[in-house]
């Protein structure tokens, strides 16, 4: 190599190893190979000489060019490398710091009928139960005729039910009234043993201050070999003794009637009424529905009675919710209330557990 290329050859490689990021590498590459670089000067300076001269140069001159260029490639890749390190660094994230606490009033909560949802669901989940969801709006089969609820019911009445414009399946459309219509298809869907509650949005034309036209019911649904009255009563009273967080919490059944159950059993917590506490005084409280899934029911939903029997309840989810803490009015729920919300919004961070001892 001529002494003018070896000189241009170790003073690139020397601005190569000086160039400390890739901007400056940029310009080293732009001085020896771009439009005006030296080499290609270089390289456009071979015409002029005669011709006997051309072709060594020339090789000479594309040697050190494919040299350089590898040069300028290896740097490139050490001073990515090198940025990459850099930015990782700079974006350096402790995963292991601890979660900012909830500020009550400030950023936000879980709502209180949210924040039921999964205690039921812990509390149930724990059971074995498992949650099943589905339309708000229903054909009124799976929201009555399943449920053996007759075409003259007073629950299927105009006043009581929102009917909604146009069928489905057949059959006219309803905003449902209660979540059983997931259960029926639930059972209609997939084949027993079934452990499962249905939490959702519910739908009546009544409205005061106890009423709301929209409100949330969880229902359950038990199907097995060999169910009976013992496993409804055990299992709500675990549930109600584990949801009030009172193990020592007085549990009634008290015979009752609903079309889609026999026997039907409402069911009655002990409290006080004079003062509002649970689990103390001598009265009782009426706080859920339940009973054995009727016969007819099964039939309905493909099921041979005589094999599977079954157990199935139903709560209003804003009541248990107002009972567990003390509130005396139904409409906050749906009044988006700030400061209704952060005194009752619970810390996104805190676990919905079942309480200790229960
Ligand atoms: C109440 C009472 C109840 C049911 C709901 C049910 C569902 C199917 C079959 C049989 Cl698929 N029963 N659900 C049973 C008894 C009571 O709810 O007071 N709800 C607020």
């Amino acid at each position: 190599m001529s002494d003018d290329l070896a000189a241009l050859a170790a003073r690139t490689e020397a601005d190569l190893a000086a160039a400390a990021d890739l901007r400056a590498l940029e310009a080293v590459r732009v001085a020896v190979l771009g439009k005006s670089g030296a080499l290609t000067g270089l390289l456009k300076g071979l015409g002029a000489l005669p011709a006997e001269e051309r072709k060594a140069r020339g090789a000479a001159l594309n040697a050190l060019k494919a040299e350089l260029e590898a040069a300028i490639e290896a740097r490139r890749a050490v001073l990515e490398a090198a940025a990459l390190e850099a930015r990782l660094a700079a974006e350096r994230a402790d995963m292991t710091l601890p979660p900012r606490p909830f500020a009550p009033g400030g950023k936000g909560g879980i709502h209180p009928i949210s924040r039921t949802m999964e205690e039921l669901t812990a509390i149930f989940g724990a059971m074995g139960f498992r949650v099943v969801e589905g339309p708000d709006v229903e054909s009124d089969w799976y929201n009555f005729a399943a449920l053996n609820i007759p075409d003259h019911h007073p629950a299927r009445q105009d006043q009581d039910t929102f009917y909604l414009p146009g069928e489905i399946e057949g059959h006219r459309a309803v905003l449902r009234t209660q979540t059983s219509p997931l259960q029926i298809r639930t059972m209609l869907a997939a084949s027993p043993p079934l452990r499962i509650i249905a939490p959702g949005r519910t739908y009546r034309a009544d409205h005061d201050a106890t009423h709301s036209p929209m409100f949330h019911q969880v229902e359950g649904l038990v199907i097995e070999q060999g169910i009976t009255l013992g496993h409804l009563k055990g299992c709500l009273t675990d549930f109600l003794r584990a949801f009030f967080g009172i193990a020592d919490l007085p549990v009634r059944f008290r015979s009752s009637y609903f079309p889609f159950t026999e026997p039907s059993m409402e069911v009655d917590i002990g409290w006080n009424r004079r003062t509002g506490e649970l689990g103390a005084g001598s009265d009782w409280l009426e706080i859920l529905g339940s009973g054995m899934v009727h016969p007819r029911v099964l039939a309905n939903c493909g099921l041979d009675p005589r094999v599977w029997q079954g157990f199935a309840f139903g709560m209003g989810i804003e009541r248990i919710t107002m009972l567990k803490h003390g509130m005396a009015d139904l409409r906050p729920f749906f009044e988006g209330d700030l400061r209704w919300l952060s005194h009752y919004a619970a810390s996104p961070l805190a676990p919905a557990s079942l309480h200790e001892g229960v």
